[in-house]
């Protein structure tokens, strides 16, 4: 399973760090929607779903996280620790989100307007739906 982690470009001087992300040049994709979250309490797992269609890239902007992903076959967890680090997950991934500090501010660039449609929430329906659809990251 292929986990796609970009590095983006941090423009530094004595003032502090900027990170800008333009879409189709440093986001594989037109960026339709952010939304971000914060305060997530302790020992709480977000997400359980799969997205027919959506695209995101998660910044943990503030604080660390981890997010846990499936894909069916495999699953791997991926730190998120860096501002300047961004997780690549596709449409037809698993994910779930997990083990964030009281600090965590997870953000997120989406390629598709919220939609709950485009959500398979059941984790069954999602193994039929790749088997069907032919799940390959
Ligand atoms: C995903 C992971 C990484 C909206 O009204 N608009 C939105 O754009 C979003 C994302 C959510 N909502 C509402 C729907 C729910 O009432 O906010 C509430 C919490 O959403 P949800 O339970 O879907 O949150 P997570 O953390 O389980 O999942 C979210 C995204 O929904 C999902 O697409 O991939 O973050």
């Amino acid at each position: 399973m292929q986990v796609i982690k970009y590095v983006f470009q941090p423009h530094g001087d004595e003032r502090g760090q900027l990170v800008a992300l333009e879409e189709f040049k440093d986001i594989p994709f037109k960026i339709k929607r952010v939304y971000y979250m914060y305060d997530t309490a302790k020992d709480v797992t977000r997400g359980f779903h799969a997205h027919k269609k959506l695209e995101q890239i998660l910044i943990c902007i503030h604080g660390t996280c981890k997010i846990r992903l499936k894909n069916g076959k495999e699953e791997k967890i991926v730190p998120l620790e860096k501002p300047y680090e961004g997780l690549y997950v596709a449409n037809d991934m698993w994910r779930e989100m997990f083990d964030f500090s009281e600090d965590a501010v997870l953000m997120v660039l989406a390629s598709e307007l919220y939609d709950e449609n485009d959500y398979i929430r059941d984790y069954d329906e999602f193994i039929k739906y790749i088997a069907q659809n032919g799940g390959k990251k």
